[in-house]
């Protein structure tokens, strides 16, 4: 009886574990208004798929784009800039849509941008963490 309690505790913990928000996901909520993502940071596991579910709360279009491993806009993305673009999607106002990515191989830290003109310069930036299974 003694162990089956102990067994029933353990698991339980690590449910709880399970269920903390520190740890990486492969589901990412995000909303996006004019001019910010929220939230703007998020830990997925290198390899996987992610599902993203983004909802349109602002007024104007705006884009979800992860850049490549190594890159990232500069101060303001342009045509150049696109040639770096890991994984992108667009969003009309008041939408919302989930997809599936795949998460990259490479750990690392990627920069998340809104690819309309203007926008990264007023906060749309973000910031994707990959990161190994452990
Ligand atoms: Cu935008």
């Amino acid at each position: 009886m003694k162990k089956i309690i102990a067994l029933i505790v353990t698991i339980l913990a690590l449910l709880l574990t399970a269920c903390g928000n520190s740890g990486p996901s492969t589901k990412i909520n995000v909303s996006m208004t004019d001019f910010t993502f929220s939230p703007s940071e998020f830990t997925v596991p290198t390899g996987e798929e992610i599902t993203l579910h983004i909802t349109h709360d602002g007024t104007v279009e705006h884009s979800f784009i992860v850049m490549k491993y190594g890159t990232d806009a500069g101060e303001m993305f342009d045509e150049a800039d696109k040639a770096n673009i890991f994984w992108e999607m667009d969003l009309q106002p008041e939408d919302s849509n989930t997809l599936v990515f795949t998460a990259p191989e490479q750990p690392g830290t990627y920069q998340i941008i809104c690819g309309m003109v203007g926008h990264l310069q007023s906060g749309m930036i973000g910031k994707l963490t990959v990161v190994n299974q452990q």
